[in-house]
């Protein structure tokens, strides 16, 4: 079977990096593209830290700037949780720059999309400005986008505020867009990403297993998204997931829409289960997850890592 093609939008962040790795050594991902946002903390680092992130991986992919603020809404940040340079923890080598492409991550996007022979996956793992850029600024690039396989949102609560998850919440109106395009979406959000536990005994057998099990587990005593002993939740390693082993998950096919304007609620994702709204289903919802297959698939996979 081919690669499937997909191109990464990232914020790195911890959770990132570890699912950037899976993705990178995945003999059945082809990751074509890595773009990054503003999320975690700011664009200059987490450029940064992905172009920090390819020379510890040893791999040659193209990273392209993409948006620095969101659209409308100010800038969040989630220092409190990957740190300062948002990934505290371990020193790397200063990066290779020579990946970084003089493109702007939408125009990089449009051009790998529209000159890929098959269709492109798009995973996006932080906020979704630059999909939405993307989408509005080059509408010709659908047709050939195979779907859209994202971490962010919740059927739920939120983690950002009371009921908004963080991807969501740093740009609602960019996932607003990103949730009406008509393009077929998979959101794997908080109820799955609260359940993909990594705990302590799991770090100690990543920590010997080889450069990246060390380099994680060194992150990931850093890390505060969750706590060692209740374990440490891998969102974004959730949507890798999804790509490469769907059947970890169940899911539901229903339609969400994003809360613009709730003066509480802004940025939460509304998720029809019952069918309440009468719309068509726009989005795969990853609803629940097998926590220990999940697990396994983890290890094994950052077991292929360099
Ligand atoms: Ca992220």
């Amino acid at each position: 079977m081919n690669k499937r093609p997909i191109i990464i939008d990232t914020d790195p962040g911890i959770d990132d990096a570890v699912a950037l790795g899976i993705a990178l050594y995945s003999e059945d991902l082809d990751v074509r593209l890595i773009t990054t946002v503003n999320g975690n903390v700011n664009l200059e680092k987490v450029t940064y830290n992905m172009l920090r992130l390819m020379k510890f991986f040893n791999k040659q992919t193209p990273v392209a700037k993409g948006a620095g603020t969101p659209l409308i809404v100010e800038p969040v940040d989630a220092s409190d949780i990957h740190g300062e340079t948002g990934m505290d923890g371990y020193e790397f080598e200063e990066p290779d720059n020579s990946l970084l492409l003089d493109e702007h991550a939408v125009t990089a996007m449009r051009r790998e999309i529209i000159e890929s022979k098959e269709p492109v996956t798009l995973v996006p793992i932080g906020p979704l400005t630059n999909i939405a850029l993307l989408l509005r600024t080059y509408p010709e690039v659908t047709k050939n986008i195979e779907e859209i396989v994202l971490m962010g949102g919740s059927t739920s609560r939120g983690n950002s505020s009371v009921m908004a998850e963080f991807n969501i919440y740093a740009d609602p109106e960019a996932a607003k867009i990103v949730f009406s395009s008509g393009i077929p979406l998979v959101m794997a959000g908080l109820d799955v990403g609260w359940k993909a536990l990594v705990y302590p005994e799991d770090s100690e057998i990543l920590r010997d297993m080889n450069k990246t099990g060390n380099m994680i587990y060194h992150l990931f005593k850093k890390y505060r998204g969750g706590s060692f002993n209740h374990g440490l939740k891998m969102y974004d390693s959730c949507a890798i997931a999804y790509l490469l082993k769907p059947d970890l998950f169940e899911t539901a096919h229903t339609f969400v829409d994003v809360e613009l304007t709730g003066e509480l609620t802004k940025g939460t994702t509304v998720v029809d289960l019952k069918g309440k709204m009468n719309k068509e289903p726009n989005v795969n919802v990853c609803i629940d997850i097998d926590p220990v297959a999940f697990k396994k698939w983890f290890i094994e996979s950052i077991r292929k890592c360099n």
